[in-house]
């Protein structure tokens, strides 16, 4: 009798070895995104939003803590093709690591949960694993981030204000004229690809004057995660007359701090970059794209540093951090978060009403959904972070 107790003690603490996450996204992936580039144009794109929604390029960036324990609920909304979620970079075991042969794949319609521990700081990229080359250039594609403790990105480097820079390109024809999968939409199918020629070079899915500017105070560090999930090598020109100094790679701080004036970045890459206080003078960051097989420059974007003192000293560029408890929730329902705040919230019901909305105005806020009828709502904080609640 006693051995049958061990036994079973035995399977329920294996079973129960991830347990309750300390942060969840509920991720949709679609086929039918439209995304605007900068002369007006437009293209549907492939792509995830967080809960229901229109897809842009790129992904939501998702940004959790170091140590948190973190579930994905991905649903599949788009027709054929089935999808997946790889977390590039990131350490998580083959089971949820979204590679089709040694992990699982998420059909029409079905939703499917991926769980890891966010063990190591860093800039990680996330993207579909099924027929890649295609689905990762019609926009399957995000990043995340692990933000470390403390804003210490490398041991004795600590930050005031992280931006991301993510670099891709994109072939309008690719989109206008979807390269088709001739032996049907399994994960397996086969297709013509034709020659890449991209005609749009992104950062953050932005080209010209859509890039956003990054504003900063004048005596801060600031720290610029790079990375490049496009088909093209990119070459990374920082400011003058500041010093960068390369502090990581793929999700590592880097054993020799090196200064540097430049950096390529290849396919898959991620980099982190200190750059010393920006001073008041105008600097910018310029980005070349260059040609994977020739290496010759065929485009370059800026991104310009805005200068504002009225910024906090401390702050993250953008935050979709949220826990929310408990769940299902009997009248109070609490929102961690690490929003800068305040931050605007909304609880809509499954058919997209809205049915409470207001203001966060702290990192821990109680909300009362006394009034709420039973049912399951989606809790939007901000313009990109929501989560289920039962109720
Ligand atoms: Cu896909």
């Amino acid at each position: 009798m006693k051995r049958i107790t061990v036994a079973l003690l035995a399977v329920f603490v294996v079973s129960n070895s991830y347990g309750q996450a300390d942060t969840s996204f509920n991720i949709w992936m679609w086929t039918t995104g439209l995304h605007q580039l900068h002369d007006g144009l437009t293209i549907k794109n492939y792509g995830f939003t967080l809960g229901a929604g229109r897809p842009s390029i790129p992904g939501p960036t998702l940004r959790v803590k170091q140590g948190q324990k973190v579930r994905l609920n991905v649903r599949n909304q788009s027709q054929g093709a089935p999808h997946t979620i790889h977390l590039h970079g990131l350490d998580v075991d083959q089971a949820n690591d979204g590679v089709p042969a040694t992990s699982f794949v998420i059909p029409h319609k079905e939703t499917k949960q991926y769980e890891f521990v966010a063990t190591h700081a860093g800039t990680y990229l996330y993207h579909c694993h099924v027929a890649s080359v295609l689905h990762v250039q019609l926009g399957m594609y995000g990043s995340f981030i692990v933000e470390p403790k403390d804003r210490e990105a490398a041991p004795g480097y600590f930050y005031g204000r992280d931006f991301n820079l993510l670099m891709s390109e994109a072939d309008k024809s690719w989109f206008d004229n979807k390269p088709k999968h001739s032996t049907g939409d399994s994960v397996h199918a086969k297709f013509n690809l034709p020659v890449y020629e991209p005609d749009y070079f992104f950062v953050n899915g932005q080209s010209q004057q859509q890039i956003d500017t990054l504003m900063a105070r004048s005596d801060e560090n600031v720290f610029i995660r790079l990375s490049n999930v496009g088909y093209f090598e990119n070459l990374v020109q920082f400011p003058a007359g500041l010093t960068a100094t390369l502090i990581t790679s793929d999700g590592r701080p880097l054993p020799t701090k090196k200064t540097i004036d430049s950096l390529y970045l290849t396919p898959g890459e991620r980099y982190g970059v200190m750059l010393s206080p920006l001073g008041s003078a105008q600097r910018s960051i310029k980005i070349n794209y260059l040609h994977m097989f020739t290496g010759k420059q065929v485009h370059a974007e800026e991104v310009v540093f805005g200068i504002d003192e009225t910024l906090p000293a401390e702050a993250t560029a953008q935050q979709t951090s949220i826990r929310t408890y408990p769940n299902p929730v009997l009248d109070v329902l609490t929102i961690e978060n690490s929003f800068v705040q305040p931050v605007e919230f909304a609880i809509t019901s499954m058919l997209g009403r809205t049915v409470l909305q207001g203001s966060i105005e702290s990192s821990k806020q109680v909300i009362d959904i006394n009034h709420l009828e039973s049912g399951i709502y989606v809790l939007k904080v901000g313009t990109n972070s929501s989560s289920i609640i039962k109720k």
